[in-house]
């Protein structure tokens, strides 16, 4: 089996002192890191988004960061502005070996549109190209990890599981935003989809 560690947006906005900071999202990057040797293939994904993206609470009026919204692709959490395309937020922490990475994949560049999963936008319909790479590279089992355990690597996990590959979730190397029990109910949903939780 050929298999690929996908490192999920391990950005500086996902890192304390970052725009939308995940509690300790910093302090993974080292386990991360000691895992590439071993991997056949290496994929980063990065959250990239445009200014005014229809995500940012900002891009609302009169709403603000963590509630929820309707979208015409279902309900979606307002966020701070983050990870804005070429911005030092939206760049991988200085510590993370992306001179390893064989492929980065960037997510959430459509203004209309969020996307969680490194597999399909918010609408969970548009590809992002990732399962085409993995699958034209021979790649069956993934082991995912980075930030945030309950958003963006739930979602590419459970999407991954359901594409068919081998999916593992190293959890000591994610950290959660948990917001109303998002990160138990993430925990519940990959389970469900029949992800390994290490
Ligand atoms: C993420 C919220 C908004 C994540 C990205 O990487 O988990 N969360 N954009
Ligand atoms: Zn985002």
């Amino acid at each position: 089996m050929t298999h690929a560690l996908i490192v999920i947006d391990v950005q500086n906005d996902f890192c304390p002192g970052g725009a939308l900071a995940v509690p300790e999202g910093d302090i993974i990057v080292p386990g991360i890191n000691a895992l590439m040797d071993q991997a056949d293939a290496v994929v980063l994904t990065q959250d990239w988004h445009p200014a005014g993206h229809s995500s940012f609470a900002s891009s609302h009026e009169g709403a603000v960061p963590y509630e929820v919204i309707d979208m015409p692709y279902g309900p979606q959490v307002l966020w701070p502005d983050h990870c804005i395309q070429g911005s030092t937020g939206a760049a991988f922490h200085a510590d993370l070996n992306v001179t390893r990475a064989d492929m980065i994949v960037r997510k959430g560049y459509r203004s209309a549109i969020d996307s969680y999963s490194a597999f399909f936008e918010n609408d969970q319909t548009t590809p992002t190209g990732l399962e085409g790479y993995l699958r034209t590279r021979g790649i069956t089992q993934l082991t995912l990890m980075g930030l945030a355990t309950d958003f963006c690597v739930n979602f590419s996990a459970v999407d991954a599981a359901k594409l068919g590959f081998d999916v593992t979730v190293r959890s000591d190397l994610c950290r959660a935003i948990d917001l109303n029990g998002s990160l138990g109910a993430a925990q519940e949903g990959m389970k469900a989809a029949g992800v390994t939780l290490d």
